[in-house]
């Protein structure tokens, strides 16, 4: 039993993961798990890969590393899949959405080569997450926001914090 919800904040890289899960751990207490760091810090991976200019997460290990936090709850996991966890330690998944021109933007703002950044393009337009998610979890508990602007981004923190809150009265017991 959990004190307090795990949530998943996913989606293409430069939808706004990582701003989103700050913010809203400093709001609400929540822990921000950031999966990159974790994969960094405590080596959940088999090297790296030129191609993806990422690590080859080496998923198993990273499921015995989190366990332990995730299963006392109040986790904001921070990562661009979500299909690797569990159902039964999840309570929310958000998946971050963005328009074209804007990631196009974010991306090219980060030095994205050219093909990574058409990549990641392709797999925001294809919904690649958001059909992930829906596959992996239960669809009542998957929730869609667009993450263009400020505007919309304090628009969704105010309602995942308004979530989390009803979480608590209603797991009070
Ligand atoms: P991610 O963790 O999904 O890769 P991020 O949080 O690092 O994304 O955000 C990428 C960049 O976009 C960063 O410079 C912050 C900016 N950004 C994210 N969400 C935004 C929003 N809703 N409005 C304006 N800027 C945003």
């Amino acid at each position: 039993m959990r004190s307090a919800p795990n949530i998943i904040i996913t989606g293409t890289p430069g939808v706004g993961k990582t701003t989103h899960s700050e913010i809203l751990a400093e709001r609400t207490g929540l822990r921000h798990l950031s999966v990159n760091q974790v994969v960094k810090d405590k080596e959940c991976h088999e090297g790296w890969s030129d191609e993806y200019q990422s690590w080859i997460v080496d998923e198993d290990k990273l499921l015995d590393v989190i366990e332990d936090d995730v299963k006392a709850g109040g986790c904001i996991i921070d990562w661009h899949a979500c299909d690797l966890f569990p159902r039964s330690w999840i309570d929310l998944v958000v998946v971050l959405r963005v328009d074209s021109k804007t990631l196009y933007d974010r991306l090219e703002a980060r030095n994205y080569a050219e093909s990574k950044l058409q990549e990641n393009l392709d797999s925001e337009i294809m919904e690649v997450l958001l059909q992930e998610a829906r596959e992996a979890f239960d669809e009542e508990i998957v929730v869609e926001l667009t993450s263009n602007d400020s505007e919309e981004m304090e628009s969704n923190i105010d309602r995942i914090e308004s979530w989390i809150k009803q979480w608590k009265t209603d797991h009070a017991d």
